[in-house]
C-alpha cells in the first residue's frame, strides 16, 4: 500500500428521481460513513463527498409523467434524499449536485480537455428517432411487445414482467412514448471513449497492480477485460444534461456516466470553496499523490468506477486514480430484488416515520448483514431478532446493568478498582485483542466482521456480569463488587469507542449517560478510561424490544405492494372456443336486487343471498363471503342466471347464480346495470 497523508472517500452519486431506501444504504452509505468515521476517529485527514446524480434518461421520463419540469423533478428527490441521509447521520463532509453551475463548468472542461489531446472518436450510427416529437429516443423512451413474455408495456431496455435485458430494436410493436408513434431509424453522431485502446494499461493497473482489490471487483474488472472492450459513447441526444461544449454537438449533453464520476470533483470543490481553512484546495484531495481515493459503490457500478471514469482521468493526465473500489453486492428484501418501480422497498423516509429514532437500528441490521460477499436479504423478522437479541440482549443489556448497578450502589459514582482477579485480567486483555482483530476487519472493508468483533466485546461484558454475579456478592463482599463494576464500567467506555463508527446515535447517548466525551480510537483498549470517583448521569434504555405487531405491520405492507404488483402484471386469461349463440340463448340471465344476505355458518366464503328477480324472491349460495360483508351489500343489483338448476351447498337449496366478474388475481366485482333497471330485466 503507498503512503497517504489524507483520504478521499466518494460514495455512490444517487439518482434524483425517486427517494433512496435500504439497498442505498447498505451497499453504499452504511460502509462509507462505517470508514469516514473511523479514520476522523483515529484523527486521519479526510473529505467524505456525498451528492445526487441529476442528470439521466429516467429523470426525463419521470417530469414527462408527472407534467413537471426534469429541474423539478431534481429539486424534489434531492432535497428529499439529503434529509433521509442527514436523519440516518451519513456524515457527508459535503452533499451537492450534479445540476449545479460548478458540476456543468468542471464536466464540461473535462470533456473539452479530452477533445483538444483528441481523445474521442467520433461514430455515426442509427438510432430510434420519434419525427412527430423530432427527438432521437433513448431505450426508455420507447415501449412496445416482449418478445419473451408478451407483456405489452415492456421498455425498450428491459422488461418489467419476465425480468429480461432487451434491446430496443427487438420489441414486437414499439412505439415512441413521446409521441406514442412508431419510431424511425435516423442517422446521428456522436463521440466516443475507445476504451479498448486502454485495454493493455487496465490490465496491467487492475489486474497486475490491483490484486488486493475484493475478489467480486476483481473478478468482474478482469471478465470485462478479459471479454474485450468497447468505445462507449459519452455523448447523448437528449435535452436534459451537461451540453457537450463543442459546436458540432449542438442538441447533445454528456452521458450521464460521463458527467456523474466527475460529480465527486465538483462536489469537492464545494467542499473547498466553503471550508477553505478545514479542507485546503480541491487540487489536493485530487491531484496530490499523497491522497488516497476511494469509491464506495454497488456492484452495478463496478465498471464505471473501475474501467471508465479511470479511463477518463487517465486520459486528461493530472488526476489521482482510485486505489480501491470496495464495491458491495445487491440486498434483497424478503426474498426479491429491490425494485424502484415496483415499491418492493423499505424507503428510508417511511422507516423514519415507522421507527422513530431508531437509525442506529436499522443500519446495524443493514451492517451485520452486509451484502459484502454475495447478494444478501433483509427481512423484518431478522431485523427484529438483531434488535431483540442483540442490540437490546446483549448491548443494552449489558450497558445497562453496569451502569444502574453504579447508579443504584454507590450513588452514580465509579467505584475504586481493587486486586484484580485472573478472570478480570483476561476479560480486560481480550479488550486489546479485539481491538487488533476489530481494526484489521476495518482497514480491509471487512465491515461485518468488524461489527461483529465489536458486538463480541460487548458479548465479552455481559458475560463477565454474568459470571461475576455482583448483584448476589453485594450482599457477601461489597469491596469485591467495587471492582467488578469497575472492570465492567472499563469495557462500556471502551464500547463507546469501538461501536462509534457503526451506531453513533446510540453512542452520543451512552457517552451522555456515562457523561464521557467522546475518545480517539488510539485509546480503545485501555483499561483506564474513566477514573474512580468519576460521576454517571442517571442511565435509561439504550435500545428497546420491538414487538411482533410492529414488525407484523410492516410485512403486511409488503403483501399489499405484492398483491397490487401482481395485479399490474398480470394479463389476461386467452379466450375459450367459440359457440354458437344458441349456446348463448338458452342462458336465462336476469337482474335482480339483494334484499337480505348473512353468513353460512362454519363456512369462510359462503353468503347465503335472497334476491328479488323480479319474478320471484329466491335463495342463492354465493362464495364471495371473503369479499364482502353481508350488511354492506344490501340493495345491491346484481345479475342471476335464474334457470340454472339447483343445488343444495351445506343443507341450504341454492336456486341460480350471480355473476361476478374476477381479475386475475382472484378480486371480486358484482357484474350489475351502470344504472338502475327494473328487477328481472334480461341480460341478452
Ligand atoms: N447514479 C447510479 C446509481 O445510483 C448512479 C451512480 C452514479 S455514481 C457517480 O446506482
Ligand atoms: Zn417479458
Amino acid at each position: 500500500m503507498k503512503n497517504f497523508k489524507r483520504t478521499l472517500i466518494t460514495s455512490a452519486l444517487p439518482y434524483a428521481n425517486g427517494p433512496v431506501h435500504i439497498g442505498h444504504l447498505a451497499g453504499v452509505y452504511v460502509p462509507a460513513d462505517i470508514y469516514a468515521r473511523y479514520l476522523r476517529l483515529k484523527g486521519e485527514e479526510v473529505a467524505f463527498i456525498g451528492g445526487s446524480d441529476e442528470h439521466g434518461v429516467p429523470i426525463t421520463l419521470k417530469a414527462k409523467k408527472e407534467g413537471i419540469t426534469p429541474q423539478d423533478v431534481v429539486d424534489k428527490y434531492h432535497g428529499m434524499i439529503k434529509d433521509s441521509f442527514e436523519k440516518f447521520g451519513i456524515s457527508f463532509d459535503v452533499y451537492s449536485r450534479t445540476s449545479s453551475k460548478i458540476h456543468h463548468e468542471t464536466a464540461s472542461e473535462i470533456f473539452k480537455t479530452l477533445y483538444d489531446k483528441g481523445a474521442f472518436t467520433e461514430q455515426t450510427s442509427e438510432q430510434f428517432y420519434d419525427e412527430e416529437a423530432k427527438q432521437f429516443l433513448a431505450d426508455r423512451y420507447i415501449t412496445g411487445t416482449c418478445p419473451k413474455c408478451n407483456y405489452e408495456k415492456a421498455y425498450g431496455d428491459q422488461c418489467e414482467s419476465c425480468g429480461s435485458t432487451l434491446n430496443a430494436t427487438d420489441l414486437i410493436d414499439p412505439k415512441s412514448v413521446l409521441s406514442g408513434n412508431k419510431p424511425v431509424m435516423k442517422e446521428t453522431t456522436h463521440w466516443f471513449l475507445p476504451l479498448d485502446q486502454y485495454e493493455p494499461w487496465l490490465r496491467e493497473w487492475i489486474l497486475e497492480s490491483h490484486k488486493e482489490w475484493k475478489p467480486n471487483v476483481y473478478g468482474q474488472c478482469k471478465s470485462w477485460i478479459d471479454g474485450g472492450l468497447n468505445p462507449r459513447a459519452v455523448t447523448r441526444d437528449l435535452d436534459w444534461g451537461v451540453p457537450v461544449p463543442i459546436p458540432e454537438a449542438v442538441g447533445k449533453v454528456l452521458y450521464v456516466w460521463f458527467d456523474a464520476p466527475i460529480g465527486y470533483i465538483s462536489n469537492t470543490k464545494v467542499l473547498c470553496e466553503d471550508q477553505p481553512e478545514k479542507y485546503g484546495s480541491w487540487e489536493k484531495w485530487w491531484k496530490d499523490s499523497e491522497t488516497r481515493m476511494l469509491h464506495f459503490i454497488g456492484k452495478d457500478n463496478i465498471v464505471f468506477h473501475c474501467i471508465i471514469f479511470p479511463v477518463i482521468l487517465k486520459a486528461e493526465g493530472t488526476y489521482n486514480l482510485p486505489d480501491n473500489v470496495p464495491a458491495n453486492e445487491f440486498l434483497n428484501l424478503e426474498g426479491d430484488k429491490i425494485s424502484t418501480s415496483r415499491n418492493w422497498a423499505v424507503w428510508l423516509h417511511e422507516y423514519l416515520e415507522a421507527f422513530p429514532g431508531k437509525e442506529d437500528v436499522l443500519k446495524y441490521t443493514l451492517t451485520a448483514n452486509a451484502p459484502e460477499t454475495k447478494d444478501n436479504d433483509f427481512t423484518w423478522k431478522d431485523f427484529q431478532t438483531r434488535n431483540n437479541s442483540e442490540l437490546v440482549a446483549i448491548l443494552g443489556n449489558f450497558v445497562n446493568r453496569a451502569l444502574i448497578l453504579t447508579d443504584k450502589n454507590y450513588n452514580g459514582e465509579v467505584p475504586v478498582l481493587g486486586e484484580l482477579t485472573e478472570y478480570d485480567s483476561n476479560a480486560l486483555l481480550e479488550i486489546g485483542n479485539l481491538k487488533v482483530e476489530t481494526e484489521k476487519a476495518l482497514d480491509t472493508f471487512h465491515f461485518r466482521e468488524a461489527l461483529r468483533l465489536a458486538m463480541e466485546m460487548a458479548r465479552l461484558g455481559n458475560k463477565y456480569l454474568a459470571d461475576m454475579e455482583p448483584w448476589k456478592v453485594v450482599k457477601t463482599d461489597p469491596e469485591r463488587v467495587k471492582t467488578i463494576l469497575n472492570v465492567a464500567l472499563q469495557i462500556t467506555a471502551n464500547l463507546t469507542i469501538v461501536f462509534e463508527p457503526f451506531l453513533p446515535f446510540s453512542m452520543n447517548k451512552l457517552r451522555g449517560m456515562m457523561n464521557l466525551t467522546k475518545f480517539d480510537w488510539s485509546e480503545l483498549g485501555r483499561t483506564d478510561l474513566i477514573g474512580a470517583g468519576h460521576k454517571i448521569n442517571t442511565p435509561e434504555l439504550l435500545f428497546e424490544k420491538i414487538e411482533d405487531d410492529v414488525i407484523q405491520a410492516q410485512v403486511d405492507k409488503l403483501q399489499a405492494t405484492k398483491k397490487a404488483n401482481e395485479l399490474e402484471l398480470s394479463t389476461a386469461k386467452p379466450a375459450k372456443d367459440n359457440i354458437e349463440y344458441e349456446d348463448f340463448a338458452k342462458m336465462d340471465i336476469r337482474i335482480g336486487t339483494i334484499i337480505a344476505a348473512e353468513k353460512v355458518a362454519k363456512t369462510k366464503k359462503l353468503l347465503k343471498l335472497t334476491i328479488d328477480t323480479g319474478i320471484d324472491q329466491r335463495t342463492v349460495v354465493s362464495g364471495i363471503a371473503e369479499y364482502f360483508e353481508p350488511e354492506k351489500i344490501i340493495g345491491q343489483q346484481v345479475s342471476i342466471l335464474v334457470n340454472l338448476a339447483p343445488k343444495t351447498l351445506k343443507g341450504i337449496e341454492s336456486q341460480g347464480m350471480i355473476l361476478m366478474a374476477e381479475n386475475p388475481v382472484g378480486s371480486l366485482v358484482f357484474v350489475a346495470p351502470v344504472s338502475k333497471i327494473k328487477d328481472g330485466s334480461e341480460v341478452k
